[in-house]
């Protein structure tokens, strides 16, 4: 990957370029994907440093699962202290990919709990293979979430739902996670990986403005009072609408040089 820090990344984790599609691959299989301090750090640049080539980026795990969550034996020795700069590099990393103008596809498969499910709440598309479930067990760990899922999970699942999961872990399959809106696809096993790549080319190919606008624009708006996000709809639109690569596609729309919407079933 033509990428500016390609020589360093800890051997925990694998990155690829396949055309305008960067491809970040957790690779920590014998501890089941479990994020240590060196792939948290690796996840933090990766995203810190995305060239400018790339359109979106996949995120998927190797072995039989997506993500073991948060490597356990990082946590015994920690003070309160330690533990509350730990959680916070788990949110600086985080928050790389909320200022991103590209989206994250994260493909999930078998286990995805703990900080895992928490990696994968912040993609903008997920999608399950049928072997995907999600999991809190840090109560069972005697711990709390730290990677941000009480903030995020509740907004994609809603909060009693989540409460329900860290209190009692209980568990949700690849089927009920598309059902409850935790996933937006389901894929069949080991085809996850060949539907992101699908989507994320389809997204790459969007004026980049316009996917600027969704990733940065829409959580803005959805935090605003109504009146505040209608405007800021109305003032993202204009600037999107003025931009030379949004006249040239609506020139081809009515030149007839575009593909019409189709719906396929
Ligand atoms: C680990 C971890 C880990 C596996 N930290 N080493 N997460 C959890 O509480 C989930 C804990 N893991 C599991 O429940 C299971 O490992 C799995 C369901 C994910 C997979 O089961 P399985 O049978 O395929 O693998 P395994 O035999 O349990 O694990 C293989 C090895 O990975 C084994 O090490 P080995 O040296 O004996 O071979 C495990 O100890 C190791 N391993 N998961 C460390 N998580 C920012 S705060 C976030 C807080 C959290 O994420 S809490 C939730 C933590």
């Amino acid at each position: 990957m033509d990428h500016p820090d390609s020589s360093a990344w800890p051997d925990c984790l694998h990155v690829s370029q396949d055309g305008a599609i960067a491809i970040l691959r957790l690779s920590r299989p014998a501890k089941r994907n479990a994020i240590d301090s060196a792939m948290i750090a690796g996840i933090e640049r990766f995203f810190s440093t995305l060239p400018r080539s790339v359109g979106a980026v996949v995120i998927h795990g190797e072995g039989e699962h997506f993500c073991a969550g948060l490597d356990l034996s990082s946590l015994t020795e920690t003070d309160a202290y330690e533990a509350i700069l730990h959680s916070r590099s788990w949110h600086r990393a985080f928050a790389t990919i909320a200022a991103l103008d590209v989206p994250v596809l994260a493909v999930l498969h078998g286990a995805t709990v703990g900080g895992g499910l928490e990696l994968a709440c912040n993609a903008h598309i997920r999608i399950a293979e049928r072997s995907a479930f999600y999991a809190l067990p840090e109560g069972q760990r005697g711990i709390f979430v730290g990677g941000g899922a009480s903030v995020r999970l509740p907004k994609l699942i809603g909060l009693a739902r989540v409460m329900d999961m860290m209190l009692t872990g209980r568990t949700y399959g690849a089927e009920e996670g598309v059902t409850l809106g935790f996933s937006q696809y389901l894929a069949e096993p080991g085809e996850g990986l060949t539907l992101a790549l699908s989507l994320a080319r389809k997204i790459a190919a969007n004026a980049r403005l316009s996917n600027f606008a969704v990733l940065q624009a829409m959580p803005q708006i959805a935090a605003s009072p109504d009146a505040a996000g209608l405007f800021t709809e109305s003032l993202m639109s204009a600037i999107a609408s003025s931009d030379e690569d949004a006249k040239q596609r609506l020139r081809a729309f009515l030149e007839k040089r575009a593909p019409k919407v189709t719906h396929t079933g």
